[in-house]
């Protein structure tokens, strides 16, 4: 089962300002092959499907905590998306072409279909699909994926932190690059374990080193690259067996988390009323939620 902390995984800024074009190169983090539904969304059902868990506690555990830390990811990328949207159309109550502005900007669904916020697709539009997730049941064979998986997804954070300069985009690039650098170093141990191959030995993929992008040499700076936070009150505690050792990169001490990251706040979404967004008249719905938290 899952708890749930109303806090994301690291602080980011409110976007600069809004950013329709950035908004859409994001969704490739969400709902790309590479993106985060994907990592999380094959974790997960490698978990949920793992036989021999029990005999094979730490890559058992290894994967079922890292899924955890990935639902937290989608959320980070949705936040991104959802302030990247926020303001970019005219403000309003009247019903008076306020939309027109982003007519052929960036993905009209942002508009069209959602209250401009974040959807399970990718940066063409195109729905994530259940056919990204790779679950063999072949523990080294899943692993294997997975270290691919996670090599696909730092190239996509790559370009997309190439083609979107706004700084929310770019602070959640440099967390996601850390973190994901975390997990593809994770998986080569994994790997190390159950076969003696040396696979920290090609990393990076790509070869770049997080060091040399501002956003993510901060958390390098705080030994986030080689900390596995531990998402669970008390169980997942076997992911130190395979999570222990030094980082390829720079030979740091690795370690395990007792918990998750401290964090940051949800980011405010103000009110969309052009979009219906939380509703044509946002301040009458107030009025009823305010009559609720006043018991009346
Ligand atoms: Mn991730």
């Amino acid at each position: 089962m899952y708890l749930r902390i109303d806090r994301l995984q690291v602080e980011l800024p409110a976007a600069e300002h809004p950013d329709p074009r950035a908004a859409q190169a994001v969704q490739e983090l969400l709902g790309g092959r590479f993106g985060e539904m994907s990592t999380l969304m094959n974790y997960t059902y490698q978990s949920f499907n793992f036989r021999g868990r029990k005999e094979l506690k730490p890559f058992y555990d290894l994967v079922a905590n890292i899924a955890t830390e990935e639902l937290g990811h989608i959320e980070l990328v949705a936040a991104t998306i959802n302030s990247l949207l926020s303001g970019t159309t005219e403000r309003g109550e009247s019903p008076d072409h306020r939309l027109a502005g982003v007519a052929g900007v960036g993905n009209p669904h942002h508009f069209l279909v959602s209250g401009q916020g974040a959807l399970p697709v990718n940066s063409l539009g195109a729905a994530w699909s259940g056919d990204y997730v790779f679950n063999s049941g072949d523990v080294v064979l899943d692993m294997l994926h997975n270290f691919f998986l996670e090599s696909g997804a730092r190239m996509g954070k790559l370009r997309v932190y190439e083609m979107a300069d706004n700084p929310i985009a770019r602070a959640l690039g440099g967390y996601l690059l850390v973190r994901g650098g975390v997990h593809q170093v994770a998986y080569a141990k994994a790997l190390e374990k159950l076969t003696g191959v040396e696979v920290s030995k090609m990393l990076n993929i790509p070869r770049i080193s997080n060091e040399t992008i501002p956003e993510a040499r901060r958390f390098h700076e705080q030994a986030v690259h080689r900390t596995l936070y531990r998402f669970s009150p008390d169980d997942y505690r076997d992911v130190d067996k395979i999570w222990n050792g030094r980082h390829p990169e720079d030979g740091g001490e690795l370690r395990v988390a007792d918990g998750p990251p401290e964090g940051g706040p949800t980011l405010p979404l103000p009110d969309e009323p052009q979009v219906y967004s939380p509703g044509y008249h946002p301040g009458e719905l107030a009025e009823i939620a305010a009559r609720l938290m006043r018991g009346a």
